[in-house]
């Protein structure tokens, strides 16, 4: 494939409220959108990154630097004959893999355009359709979230993910499930917690949850086993799953019993899809999160999560659910039995509304091939 151009854009897309976890909040989409033009189609992109390195080490401004300065020479200096060329290629760049995946993502889209084929397809996905759920941010009150809730629910989520912090766990989960008592309910505590809150989270154990969504430190694996031995609850890592490697270690340390998993935490689908294997190998659950993204990364999640292994409900909600507009001119709707369809249309399937896309657009920087 021969690629001709490579565009990256800063946007920012308000959220239609504030997205609050255990250690930060998010008023919108600060991440950056990148465009491939190879062989007569475009391939388009999303590297979700916030503005502070609050979820992991990366930010718009480290993602932007990176693609810029290292990964866009590298796609434009080599040759790639398919998406996990890229994985490839960028394997030598530490870390860095929000900025990786916001460019593999348009190079199988580029792909899946240039072969008329679906990215689900692609990947080996089995499913039409999706079960997905919502992540609820910490709310002000118990009752705000009840009414949040019952809200979701009669529109029909699916699963409902409520994010917790010392002094916002086990009162809220108490009451969900007083009100709610047989929904799928699990938490996301966003490396808050220590070993020594072990006896507190034991608690949890009571009320039935799915699964706790990483509980220690983003970079721990080590004393998550400590820690799954004295809770019944499921541990699900997020943040400390960041490659196929952590993913294999996590699973012989017994450190989890679910994965999630984020093609944007691991460097792109290739990744991902390596994990997805290993951990239905070894007959650990996964399921796709999301790092708020607009249509382009949805779509992207949404296909992934097509594979037969994503057992659980995806943190993939309707866009509507953010963004009072979106980027995208086909947002996700909700069908009548709590699924999203996959797309099938070729590469992910999200059509971007380029006018609107301007609109929110921030900065703008084209890189050409050199001729
Ligand atoms: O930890 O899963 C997380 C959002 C931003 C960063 C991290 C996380 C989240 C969410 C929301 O929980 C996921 C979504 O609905 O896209
Ligand atoms: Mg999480």
């Amino acid at each position: 494939m021969k690629i001709d151009s490579i565009e990256l854009r800063k946007i920012f897309l308000p959220y239609i409220s504030p997205f609050k976890t255990s250690g930060w909040v998010e008023d919108g989409n600060y991440g950056i959108i990148t465009k491939i033009n190879a062989e007569g189609f475009i391939g388009w992109g999303e590297a979700p990154a916030g503005l502070e390195p609050w979820y992991n080490e990366e930010t718009t401004s480290t993602a932007w630097a990176v693609m810029q300065e290292i990964l866009v020479p590298i796609l434009l200096n080599n040759e790639i004959k398919s998406p996990a060329d890229v994985d490839k290629l960028f394997e030598p760049v530490r870390g860095n893999k929000i900025a990786r995946a916001g460019l593999e993502f348009a190079v199988w889209d580029l792909f899946g355009k240039i072969n008329n084929l679906s990215l689900s397809k692609m990947l080996g996905g089995v499913r039409k359709q999706i079960p997905i759920g919502v992540s609820i941010g910490i709310q002000d009150s118990i009752s705000v979230l009840l009414k949040l809730i019952e809200t979701y629910l009669q529109s029909g989520y699916r699963r409902i993910k409520i994010k917790i912090k010392p002094g916002w766990d086990v009162e809220p989960v108490e009451a969900i499930r007083k009100k709610f008592s047989d929904i799928l309910l699990q938490v996301d505590a966003n490396s808050i917690y220590s070993m020594n809150d072990a006896n507190h989270l034991q608690k949890l154990d009571d009320y039935d949850l799915l699964l706790i969504e990483q509980p220690l430190a983003h970079d721990d694996i080590f004393d998550h086993a400590k820690l799954q031995k004295k809770l019944q609850t499921p541990i699900c890592l997020d943040e400390s799953i960041v490659s196929p490697q952590h993913a294999r270690w996590a699973i012989e340390l017994q450190a989890c019993r679910v994965i999630n998993i984020k093609p944007v935490r691991v460097g792109g689908l290739t990744a991902a899809k390596i994990i997805h294997d290993m951990a239905a190998n070894a007959t650990i659950p996964v399921w796709c999160g999301g790092m708020l993204e607009t249509g382009i990364g949805r779509a992207v999640n949404a296909a992934l999560a097509s594979l037969d292994n994503f057992k659980l409900p995806g943190d993939i909600s309707e866009n509507r659910r953010y963004f009072k507009k979106d980027i995208v001119k086909n947002p996700f709707m909700m069908n009548n039995d709590g699924t999203i369809t996959v797309p099938d249309a070729p590469g992910h399937g999200a059509i971007v509304d380029e006018d609107f896309l301007d609109e929110v657009t921030l900065e703008k920087l084209i890189i050409k091939t050199s001729v």
